[in-house]
């Protein structure tokens, strides 16, 4: 007869896992037995936050839970930031425990916590495997859960006594049903159709769930049917091309920025698969004076700056073509000043070969050395700014970036999980030096398993983030700084490669070469961060004329 952990497996298997990342323990060596016989690869990784940020961008990229395993206590507690992070930025992720036998766990007993309670307001669902028959139900409520809309964690915990009782024979996994997006109601329709006709300057404000819900082609057909600008999330860069003549670009910096003079102009804001999260709606609604149209998968969140005239439910691509249908098309709008702006920013930078190297100059050539399908991962950062405000994004999930969470770490182990499901596409994480050694011992684990990756560091040591901030708010900081290794020869030290920019025209050279090395590659970068507070000085000084 089969083992609890051997339907347990087989169920993962049923749901289309292929990978699942973590490390193995005591209490969970049941199902890592199970897993010899399955075609699912483990990816022993180095320390489970880097696992579970694997499985965050896994899930993010597919749209298919990425799965991620520890063992009991401390290894459980371990995956908590990047589980985290991913129900918070709305990743599809399935947490595995190990956990004691239930014969242990009414008492005080080593390494016993109790995970359910601790992964509870983490994710959308968490539970305990109290008994073999159950597996079926469990496994497949935690993926309905973690991938439906919005989707996020799943936490299943699996005691090490059960794992290893015998199942019966005929129990098998449960069909997997895919999930149905509801129909937008034609009442809800119309109403959008009227207000946006009768709209002067409509505006259109794009989040992840555009491009979760594969909505990006029918974002774009609205947009030019009715000739209606669109602004994007950091999250949803690339549902629209910046290239595009209606892209406005990204906005979510707090600061007041090109993007935003839309927004002080328009009298009508349509939110697409748009989720506050990310961007606090006070920010570009402060006075609460405008006409909110939501459309997304859910429902609104409610919050005093985003009251809504009409919320249009169901499948976005369809409620924004049903919308586009009962308009009349809007004139032109008289936009190109805003992006043009941007545009400027970028150009004005591409032969500035001052040393260190600026944010704008390093974007500038990080944009000629990646492809339009290649996929550009943020850390967290003043970088991550510079990334949301200038990287031209040209294709949804080609720039990834953790906004709902915002979690320092993420890019490198999230860079290996992008390599995995998308072998052919140039991958390159761009971190700043703090967050690249919160999880740099994922280099190990690249290297192991053959993932090509350039790791770009914009190296200040400093919290960069944090001393622009104190900038800003006190005009002084403090306890911001830190000394790094040699970021070549650690580098090396893992059997990777490692190169320092030490001329600036040499940063795209160097990032082609690093490509064509087709390992793993550290490019150390040193950058001006001055540009912070010069950006931040900008644009305290624009003034809205319209
Ligand atoms: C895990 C985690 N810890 C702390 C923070 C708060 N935080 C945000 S950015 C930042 C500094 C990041 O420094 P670095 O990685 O060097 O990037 P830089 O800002 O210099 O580009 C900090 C401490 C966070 N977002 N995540």
């Amino acid at each position: 007869m089969p083992t609890a952990a051997q339907l347990f497996v087989k169920c993962l298997e049923n749901e289309g896992v292929d990978y699942i990342f973590g490390i193995p323990g005591e209490e969970n060596l049941h199902v890592m037995d199970a897993l010899r016989d399955s075609p699912i690869k483990f990816v022993t990784v180095r320390h489970e936050q880097g696992a579970a940020f694997m499985a965050d961008v896994y899930g993010r990229l597919t749209g298919r839970a990425g799965v991620c395993l520890a063992t009991l206590g401390p290894g459980a507690t371990n995956l908590i930031t990047g589980f985290a992070d991913a129900n918070m930025d709305r990743a599809p992720i399935i947490g595995l425990a190990g956990q004691g036998a239930t014969t242990r766990m009414h008492k005080e007993s080593h390494q016993i916590l109790d995970l359910v309670s601790l992964f509870a307001p983490i994710s959308k669902y968490s539970t305990e495997i109290v008994a073999p028959e159950v597996i079926p139900e469990i496994v497949r409520k935690a993926f309905k859960d973690a991938q439906e809309e919005k989707p996020g964690g799943a936490f299943i915990s699996f005691p090490e006594n059960i794992a290893g009782m015998e199942v019966p024979e005929d129990l098998h996994p449960l069909k997997v049903q895919s999930a149905t997006v509801p129909y937008p109601s034609p009442v809800k329709i119309a109403q959008a159709a009227e207000l946006i006709s009768k709209a002067k300057h409509p505006i259109v404000m794009a989040g992840n769930g555009v491009i979760r819900g594969d909505a990006s082609d029918a974002l774009i057909r609205f947009a030019e049917h009715l000739n209606i600008p669109v602004a994007q999330t950091f999250m949803a860069k690339g549902c629209i091309p910046f290239s595009h003549p209606l892209s406005l670009g990204t906005v979510g910096l707090q600061a007041h920025d090109y993007v935003s003079f839309g927004f002080n102009k328009a009298d009508v804001v349509i939110c697409v698969g748009f989720d506050m999260v990310e961007y606090h709606p006070k920010a570009w609604h402060p006075n609460a004076d405008k006409k909110i149209i939501h459309i997304d998968q859910t429902y609104a969140e409610v919050d005093a700056h985003y009251m809504l005239e009409v919320g249009v439910l169901g499948d976005i691509g369809e409620s924004l073509d049903q919308i586009a249908q009962q308009c009349e098309p809007k004139p032109y709008p008289n936009i190109d000043g805003l992006k043009d702006h941007i545009i400027a920013e970028l150009d004005d930078y591409a032969d500035d070969d001052a040393f260190p190297i600026k944010p704008q100059r390093i974007l500038h050539d990080t944009r000629k050395a990646m492809g339009d399908d290649d996929i550009l991962l943020s850390d967290v950062g003043a970088h991550k700014m510079w990334i949301a405000r200038l990287y031209r994004c040209l294709r949804p999930n080609t720039c990834i970036i953790s906004n709902g969470f915002a979690t320092m770490g993420i890019a490198l182990p999230g860079a290996v999980a992008a390599k995995m499901a998308y072998p052919d596409r140039r991958i390159l994480a761009i971190t700043g030096d703090a967050g690249f050694m919160m999880n740099s011992q994922e280099i190990e684990t690249a290297l192991r398993h053959n993932i090509a990756m350039v790791i770009m560091i914009w190296h200040d040591s400093q919290y960069g983030l944090i001393k622009w901030h104190q900038d800003r708010r006190f005009g002084r900081n403090g306890d911001i700084s830190f000394n790094n290794p040699d970021f070549v020869k650690y580098a090396e030290s893992f059997g990777a490669k490692g190169y320092r920019v030490e001329i600036t025209d040499e940063l795209l050279p160097t990032l082609e070469k690093a490509f064509d090395d087709n390992t793993v590659v550290i490019v150390d970068v040193p950058v001006d961060y001055r540009e912070n507070m010069k950006l931040t000085e900008k644009l305290g000084q624009l003034v809205c004329n319209d």
